[in-house]
């Protein structure tokens, strides 16, 4: 069979063979230089005039065909609701994983994943889109442990669970006290919880409250959501939230080792500026970064877990919530000054120290947990005007270091470097980390800093939010390409950059550019692919995906047919190359349709699809999956069906007739 599956495109490839030669033969589209025509490699180098750089960049990311990548990096699309799985150092784009927002090649929203698209319905009203954030691999004893992905959309307030055994979205939950999120996700430890922090504070709910009501009805929040890693699922009946000040909490991270049981989470517009500039009031641009520091929230986790399960809640939006008054009365949470316009704080691997960026501060800050705990101690002397607890900058911090301009996010290394992401320099920095864990020879300095094409966001090490980081690679996420690839018109392909940070002090080469054509890629996390373990096809003929098992209304051939029960017409299929069975499908106008198919393949890669023109179906059945989707048949007629797929050499033929007798 494979021999003939592949023969039209080998005929195909042979003829684009051919009328590439015969172009090049006739119009010569090449200025004399033909470097495809030289025989040996020093030829080619020589003609397209490589550098020793050039030649160690393509050496160092060329993957031959059949060969394996050694990392998969899981970036978030942003608004195109989905996650890219690329594959490095090649950096080839290895699968979309369709998140918050259909995507047809999948079926996904077209017959299949319905189901978890509706669990992200806010208040039954459908949200087809989402800006995905911060992905969140499953970590055990914080180390990645290839089991799950998360990652939360900014624009809802809600988070996705993904099963990396086939890299399919599995559940969507709302967060019912927020209509936006962003400090998430981030996992505990051992997955226990995933973190979901807030953004831009809001009544609870998102319900009426004028902003002159601002300072007292609207809050920010941190919800802590119950991973059920047995049931594969996000449990929100044992999930909860903790109010925070209304300030703009804007990226948390999670606590490990030592740290384990803490959450960190920045803010800004801790001025509570209101914006209007329409009214004559200063932008928010201007009001949220008027003072020189914002605080950072050190909140006690395992703390508040005690609070929660003692029910010292208070039920909002059908959220367990832990009160401001009851986190104070508790000591849940303190704060700490944060540079100018801070965005972003990261936990080194040690879990020892925590490092912050203010956008408008040219310094990273560093924070000494054991300074932290000390301040504690020695018992705080001032408090914000909600009654939180400061701990004042001296006592807390343990270094800073000048980066360059807007740093944004950090990573870190197996070298006992760190990483910051700068904005405005359009940079990243190198930096040693002083701690004893890691270079005390060398102290909290800057290394040096490479330039990046362009507006770098975040950066991500291999293995870089683990307790024992990779590095070797640093990804680099950026926002603009401007002149970077040939011209797509005004709207340009985002940049990921993929650097060589093998080597120590300030050596750090720039290999590949990876345009990447949807949304903008916030965050990555980058694991090594032998931790993944996914499958070849489904484990048993009849597979339910979402259920993670065989499906009671799994086809097995010769249970195929139609049946009608009143207006009810169940229509059971089996597909296989190159037919389903059946071909004919006779209902009427009016009728409820549940129709099943079961792709009975064994075959790696066999993956059938099916489509119905006018009723919006179009599925992907993978090898052995099982998959039932429901329609009315409202409109009479002939309807094609086919398999959309190009799956074998007879695929053409791989269709049917739905035939729909009009009503009386
Ligand atoms: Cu800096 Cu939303 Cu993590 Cu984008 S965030 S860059
Ligand atoms: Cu099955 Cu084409």
């Amino acid at each position: 069979m494979s021999h003939l599956t592949r023969h039209p495109r080998i005929l195909f490839v042979l003829s684009v063979v051919a009328l590439a030669a015969l172009l090049t033969v006739v119009i010569n589209p090449w200025d004399g230089a033909q470097a495809q025509g030289s025989a040996d490699w020093q030829s080619v180098v020589q003609e397209r005039g490589l550098t020793d750089e050039d030649i160690r960049a393509a050496v160092k990311t060329y993957m031959p065909s059949g060969s394996y990548d050694e990392y998969v990096m899981f970036a978030s699309g942003g608004h195109a609701g989905q996650v890219f799985a690329i594959g490095l150092p090649s950096m080839r784009l290895l699968r979309t994983i369709a998140v918050f927002t259909p995507e047809p090649w999948q079926g996904y929203g077209f017959g299949v994943g319905n189901e978890v698209l509706e669990g992200g319905q806010i208040e039954g009203r459908d949200i087809l889109w989402g800006d995905t954030h911060h992905p969140a691999l499953s970590e055990t004893e914080g180390d990645y442990d290839g089991e799950w992905l998360f990652i939360n959309d900014k624009a809802n307030g809600r988070v996705a669970v993904i099963d990396l055994r086939d890299f399919e979205t599995k559940q969507i939950v709302n967060n019912p006290l927020y209509l936006n999120d962003h400090g998430g996700t981030f996992v505990t430890p051992n997955t226990e919880y995933i973190i979901e922090g807030g953004q831009y504070a809001m009544p609870w709910g998102g319900r009426y409250a004028p902003l002159d009501e601002y300072e007292e009805t609207y809050a920010g929040m941190l919800t802590v959501w119950k991973f059920d890693r047995e049931a594969g699922r996000i449990d929100p009946s044992r999930s909860f939230a903790i109010e925070l000040p209304p300030y703009w909490q804007d990226l948390c991270d999670a606590g490990k080792l030592v740290t384990d049981g803490w959450i960190f989470c920045n803010t800004f517009n801790t001025e509570l500026a209101l914006g209007g500039i329409e009214e004559g009031n200063p932008p928010f641009e201007a009001g949220a970064s008027r003072d020189t520091t914002d605080y950072m929230h050190l909140i006690n986790l395992d703390a508040a877990i005690e609070v929660y399960e003692a029910g010292d809640t208070e039920e909002i939006e059908g959220m367990p919530v832990i009160r401001l008054e009851t986190a104070l009365q508790n000591n849940l949470m303190y704060l700490t000054p944060e540079p100018r316009s801070p965005h972003g704080v990261d936990v080194a691997p040690q879990g020892d120290f925590l490092v912050v960026s203010g956008k408008l501060d040219p310094h990273v800050t560093i924070y000494s947990f054991q300074n932290i705990l000390d301040a504690i101690a020695a018992g705080p002397t001032e408090t914000d005007q909600y009654n939180v607890p400061i701990l004042a900058l001296e006592d807390t911090m343990e270094a800073q270091v000048e980066v360059g301009l807007g740093p944004l996010h950090t990573q870190f290394d197996n070298q006992g470097y760190a990483y910051t992401s700068l904005f405005l320099d359009t940079a990243v920095a190198r930096w040693s980390m002083g701690g004893e864990n890691y270079r005390p020879d060398d102290g909290w300095a800057l290394q040096g800093t490479i330039p990046v094409h362009y507006n770098v966001g975040h950066i991500a090490t291999a293995e870089g939010d683990t307790v024992s980081p990779d590095g070797n690679w640093l990804v680099s996420l950026n926002k603009w390409s401007v002149d970077r690839f040939l011209s797509t018109g005004p709207l340009l392909p985002q940049n990921l950059q993929l650097v060589d940070i093998s080597q120590p002090g300030d050596q750090m080469q720039l290999l590949y550019d990876m345009p990447i054509t949807a949304g903008e890629p916030h965050y990555a996390q980058i694991i090594k692919a032998d931790k993944l373990n996914t499958w070849e096809v489904y484990p048993e003929i009849g597979w339910d995906p979402l259920s993670q098992s065989v499906s009671e209304n799994a086809v097995q051939p010769g249970e195929e047919g139609v049946e009608r029960d009143g207006n009810n017409v169940t229509v059971r299929m089996t597909a296989v190359r190159s037919h389903f069975n059946p071909e004919h499908v006779e209902i009427r106008q009016g009728d409820h349709v549940t129709w099943t198919i079961t792709n009975i393949e064994r075959a790696r890669d066999a993956t059938h699809g099916f489509a119905i023109p006018y009723y919006g179906i179009n599925l992907s059945i993978e090898p052995g999956e099982t998959i039932t989707f429901e329609f009315d048949a409202t409109r009479d007629g002939v309807f094609t069906c086919y398999c959309t797929e190009f799956c074998s050499a007879l695929h053409l033929e791989m269709t049917g007739y739905m035939l729909v007798e009009p009503e009386e």
